[in-house]
């Protein structure tokens, strides 16, 4: 297992590298060119700045999270061959700089969704909540209030300029059901993969974030048999998933430490976040810690370890603590004190074998 932290970069973080070297055990950045437009080339005099940067720290960079996926290739509109084309020079570029694992999403319109970035836990902290009914029709609100709350930070699958044409976009969609979107997905996957193998590149799919249906848009990775439905779609070892506990764990029907055990070997990326699961199917972000939440954090590290794990971890989402102000999700404190946590549980089960 190698532990990783994502990180905005310079100007569009908080949290500088600096710090992040400071926590024990992170060998690895995971970042993307966050200014890049989705269909965009990343061009390799960009890679190797980033490279630059990184260098001094001693950190690796092998994840990208994300390269976002140009509409056109989830709805197969007029340009999805370009854009496809344009995506197989961007794993190109990355190959030359060391780049293993790309994390990126299938969803339509809207990436991760939540409807308060700053909801109170009793502690006096804040995490980012999902609630049920405030989950509107109107997806134009949803968008309006997310952007205002980021102001400043720009937050990968909510591009202003993308969601400026909100309306144009559920049109595109409309015509994509849930089938369509699947086999969008597969045509776009089959022709990466042999780009894929000559790069050792491995292509490792973010589940959908809630994994559900919301706004009338398919959800496509949301539970054990559909992420069993994806793999043996392309049944390639470059075809991977970025195993995010905390998406599949909002749901309490989805047994994360299962799906962890079942699919380990086409695991290049794991993202690991506690939720705490209400009811009537509210859910908070919480700790790290197992007990603070649902998802079963400990047999989900245990799971990691008996797989014999190798690939890339990353704590997902913190809260917002000690008075932080940061990026919605992503402060160094909480994110800090759950690599401690995994890493704990790591060593004691290592000290164990
Ligand atoms: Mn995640």
């Amino acid at each position: 297992m190698k532990m990783s932290f994502r990180w905005y970069g310079k100007g569009n973080d908080t949290i500088s590298l600096a710090q992040i070297r400071q926590i024990p055990g992170v060998e690895e950045i995971v970042w993307a060119l966050h200014e890049k437009m989705p269909g965009e080339v990343w061009e390799e005099s960009e890679i190797r700045a980033v490279q630059e940067e990184f260098a001094p720290y001693g950190f690796g960079m092998s994840v990208v999270e994300s390269v976002n996926v140009h509409d056109d290739i989830k709805t197969a509109g007029p340009d999805r061959d370009l854009y496809i084309g344009n995506y197989i020079q961007t794993i190109r570029n990355l190959s030359k700089f060391g780049v293993k694992v790309i994390c990126y999403n299938f969803m339509p319109v809207f990436d991760w969704t939540r409807t308060d970035l700053f909801h109170p836990l009793p502690d006096g902290s804040t995490a980012l909540f999902y609630e049920k009914s405030k989950i509107r029709e109107d997806a134009k609100e949803m968008a309006d209030y997310i952007l205002k709350e980021c102001k400043g930070f720009t937050m990968p699958g909510w591009e202003p300029e993308r969601l400026a044409g909100l309306e144009e976009l559920f049109e595109k969609y409309k015509k994509v059901d849930k089938e369509t979107l699947w086999a969008n997905l597969k045509y776009f996957l089959e022709k990466l993969m042999p780009v894929c193998h000559e790069c050792g590149i491995k292509m490792a799919i973010h589940p959908d974030d809630p994994p559900w249906d919301i706004f009338g848009l398919p959800r496509l990775l949301i539970n054990e048999e559909s992420v069993g439905r994806f793999l043996k779609m392309v049944d390639d070892p470059y075809n991977c998933l970025t195993l995010c506990s905390g998406s599949l764990g909002s749901n309490p029907k989805n047994d994360v430490p299962a799906i962890v055990r079942k699919y380990a070997d086409r695991i290049a990326f794991a993202h690991i976040r506690n939720v705490k699961i209400y009811e009537n199917g509210d859910f908070s972000e919480v700790s790290h810690r197992d007990c603070d939440g649902d998802v079963g954090i400990l047999e989900i590290i245990k799971a990691y370890h008996d797989a014999g794990f190798d690939g890339y971890i990353r704590p997902d989402h913190g809260r917002h603590i000690w008075g932080e102000k940061c990026r919605p999700g992503y402060g160094l404190y909480d994110r800090a004190l759950g690599i401690m946590y995994i890493l704990g549980a790591w060593d004691m089960l290592e000290k164990q074998k």
